[in-house]
């Protein structure tokens, strides 16, 4: 609400070789382009634009393993780990604009470098959680959390570029919401490691509100840890966000996804926001790119106070004729 207000750092990450198809590294620059900046201001928010990264070409990235573009990733992902961590050293929430989601390693790892310890929502159609053993693409979008997850560490081989890299988040401390699309051996580590899982079939059976009341009792079971939430906007579905490099059917509306991001505002610990995967070459109209920019900046608007009730200033008085 306009009660209290905001202090948001945006740092834009235009990098895209955690997949394989082009366009996603302007999901940044559209973002803002859709006036994201003014419309947290106008909604009482202190914005901070830190500007977009600039990732170096890194030549002779040959693939090790299954493992695609493993230098440019650790590299891209070292560099946002530091701005990630200047953003919030300087008291704002970060706002991480993708780019692919293998930026998931640098943002929550800059993160967790500022916060002892950190909750993790992982709002996704994917769980993203494949070794580079068991990736099937060899696409790195596919495995950040692999990474970052304590208990999976001696499942991670040494990949060059990688070394800045340590674990820093807790299985216990992740939750899930928007699953539809998940290989088996993701599905094997996720009930292997007892990680908390909303899929969609949760979201049928529970609604958007319990799903919520859940996540946030799972959350904050013992201390109230600032929450890290990753949004990839293919969890929405197709209908709302078509212009995303692997739109799975059956997503979440526009509305629960606003429910997630409200709710979350709400808690008053959001403390470091990814928004991923917007790729306008993935549309196949203006409008099915402007669909999706939109909704990512409507998500992000409801995660730094935009209720869909309206407000107004506490001191706000009928104008007398
Ligand atoms: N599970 C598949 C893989 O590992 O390649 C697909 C991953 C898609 C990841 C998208 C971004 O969330
Ligand atoms: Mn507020
Ligand atoms: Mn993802
Ligand atoms: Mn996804």
């Amino acid at each position: 609400d306009l009660h209290h207000h905001h202090c948001v750092g945006i740092i834009g990450a235009p990098f895209s070789k955690g997949q394989q198809r082009d366009g996603v590294q302007r999901g940044a620059d559209l973002i803002r382009a859709a006036g994201l900046v003014q419309k947290l201001k106008g909604q009482g928010c202190v914005v901070k634009d830190y500007g977009n990264l600039t990732f170096e070409d890194i030549p002779n990235d040959e693939p090790i393993g299954r493992l695609k573009s493993p230098r440019a990733v650790g590299r891209a992902n070292e560099l946002l780990a530091g701005a990630v961590l200047k953003i919030k050293s300087d008291g704002n929430t970060c706002v991480m604009l993708g780019g692919d989601h293998s930026l998931a390693i640098g943002s929550i790892s800059g993160h967790a470098a500022s916060r002892h310890e950190l909750s993790v929502l992982w709002v996704d159609a994917h769980a993203d959680i494949n070794t580079p053993l068991t990736t099937p693409t060899g696409n790195i979008h596919g495995q950040p959390l692999s990474y970052l997850i304590h208990e999976l560490h001696s499942k991670i081989p040494i990949i060059p570029h990688f070394s800045w890299l340590k674990p820093c988040v807790a299985a216990k401390d992740i939750v899930y919401i928007g699953l539809r699309d998940v290989d088996p051996e993701e599905h094997y580590i996720l009930k292997h490691l007892g990680i908390k899982t909303f899929s969609m079939t949760e979201v049928d059976r529970l609604g958007i509100a319990k799903v919520m009341e859940q996540t946030c009792d799972h959350m904050f079971s013992k201390v109230k840890k600032p929450i890290h939430l990753s949004f990839d906007i293919d969890a929405l579905d197709p209908s709302v966000s078509p212009a995303t490099g692997t739109p799975a059917a059956g997503g979440l509306t526009y509305r629960e996804g606003i429910y997630i991001t409200e709710h979350i505002c709400q808690t008053g610990l959001l403390s470091a926001v990814d928004m991923v995967e917007v790729n306008p070459k993935q549309g196949k109209t203006e409008d099915e790119i402007k669909s999706t920019v939109n909704a990512a900046v409507d998500l992000l608007r409801s995660c730094f106070g935009r209720v869909r009730e309206g407000s107004h200033e506490p001191d706000y008085q009928i104008p007398n004729p």
